[in-house]
């Protein structure tokens, strides 16, 4: 008799204790459904008045933080609860996850950032892939060259003569200076000037613009990003470098993309510091995507690959410009797509001949991903791989008529 009671008690205390962990769960789950996150709502075509759109967002209580022109959504702050109130609404189209964004550079080795030699010494990884001999024939002037990045130090002796202009799409400056480093090193790799101190660039005359879409700890949103690509198109921009990625494919990212390319901007990306898979936007079609060499033309270990690689550029121990007047020695897919940025560049200048493929008389960006697919180094199986795409970029056989 005692025994049996025992076990009703517990029964009761068992479910008891059941019942409020239930809760407890529930409660949270609720919580985190009132949690507002960054989110890019998409508007169906023929919604276009930013006004409309805005009242959209707000009467379901979300949050619009700017507008997103070139995929027509907007960037906003939204719960779980309001996106599915709002992806039921006529108007909506999809609503994507403003995905994080991140610079493709390794960890760097402890060291610090040195101060302006009064020698310019020429890199090895400009030597390597034959920028000077280009310089004869072009060096890239007035070639306009967006990197989509930290931004750029804006105080860069090695710089300032080719930094032209820029943007910030980042919430908490309008400044494009680089606070985070990164930017002001791809920068440099592209088109560090040729005057008698510090580096040398790529493409030593060609302009530079900064589009600050990344932080101070070289992250961001994909949203910034997608309002960069935005200037870059609006601003008449030839090339665009990113030395960033996702892991994650997001529809906007694609049609931002896309946008840029049917404007006829040649759109150059890392490809990666996974050993893995090709990041995005490295991985879409419209753009040119880079692995990572050392100095023995081999490819980094880290370096992404596959079947998405269109060309190889060194990426290991590439010394440049940084922030704060300073140079700095760094490794990274992020080192290698400005070699490419900066071909490109310097193919901008020259006559388009042979490789005008519709005969419109101007480079289109698969003309030019097609004359540096043709002239680059083979490396690793013969012809195309997936470790070195096309193979080594070669800047003076890509300026060659
Ligand atoms: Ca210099
Ligand atoms: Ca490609
Ligand atoms: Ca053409
Ligand atoms: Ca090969």
């Amino acid at each position: 008799m005692k025994h049996k009671l025992f076990t009703i008690i517990s029964v009761f205390i068992i479910f008891g204790i059941t019942l409020s962990l239930v809760s407890v769960a529930f409660a949270a789950k609720n919580q985190n459904s009132d949690i507002k996150t960054r989110k890019i709502v998409i508007f169906k075509k023929n919604v276009l008045n930013k006004d409309i759109k805005k009242s959209l967002i707000e009467r379901h209580s979300g949050i619009k933080i700017k507008d997103l022109d070139i995929v027509n959504g907007a960037a906003t702050l939204l719960s779980p609860k309001e996106e599915q109130i709002l992806l039921n609404q006529n108007e909506i189209l999809r609503v994507d996850d403003d995905v994080e964004v991140s610079i493709l550079v390794r960890p760097p080795e402890i060291q610090k950032s040195r101060k302006i030699q009064p020698n310019e010494i020429t890199p090895w990884n400009i030597t390597r892939i034959n920028a000077q001999n280009a310089w004869d024939i072009t060096s890239g002037d007035i070639a306009r060259v967006a990197v989509i990045d930290t931004g750029i130090d804006i105080k860069h002796p090695d710089l300032i003569n080719n930094l032209k202009g820029g943007f910030s799409a980042v919430g908490y400056t309008t400044s494009y200076n680089d606070d985070n480093g990164h930017g002001t090193h791809v920068a440099g790799i592209i088109a560090a000037m040729d005057n008698t101190i510090g580096v040398i660039g790529a493409a030593p005359q060609a302009d530079l613009y900064a589009v600050k879409v990344l932080d101070r700890r070289g992250s961001g949103y994909l949203s910034d990003v997608i309002e960069g690509i935005d200037w870059a198109i609006t601003n008449n921009m030839q090339v665009i470098n990113m030395s960033l990625g996702t892991t994650t494919n997001i529809i906007s990212f694609q049609e931002a993309i896309q946008r840029a390319n049917a404007a006829g901007i040649i759109q150059v990306v890392a490809a990666g510091n996974s050993g893995g898979a090709v990041n995005y936007p490295a991985a879409y079609p419209e753009v040119i995507a880079v692995s990572a060499t050392d100095n023995t033309n081999t490819i980094a270990s880290w370096s992404s690959r596959g079947p998405e690689v269109d060309l190889a550029a060194p990426g290991v121990s590439i010394y440049s410009t940084y922030k704060g007047q300073t140079y700095k020695t760094l490794s990274g897919t992020s080192m290698a797509a400005p070699h490419v940025a900066a071909s490109a560049a310097l193919i901008l200048t020259t006559l388009v001949g042979s490789y005008d493929g519709n005969n419109d008389g101007i480079w289109n960006p698969n003309e030019v991903q097609n004359k540096l697919q043709d002239r680059a180094t083979d490396l690793g199986d013969n012809g195309f791989d997936n470790l070195y795409g096309f193979g080594l970029v070669n800047t003076h056989s890509a300026v060659l008529p």
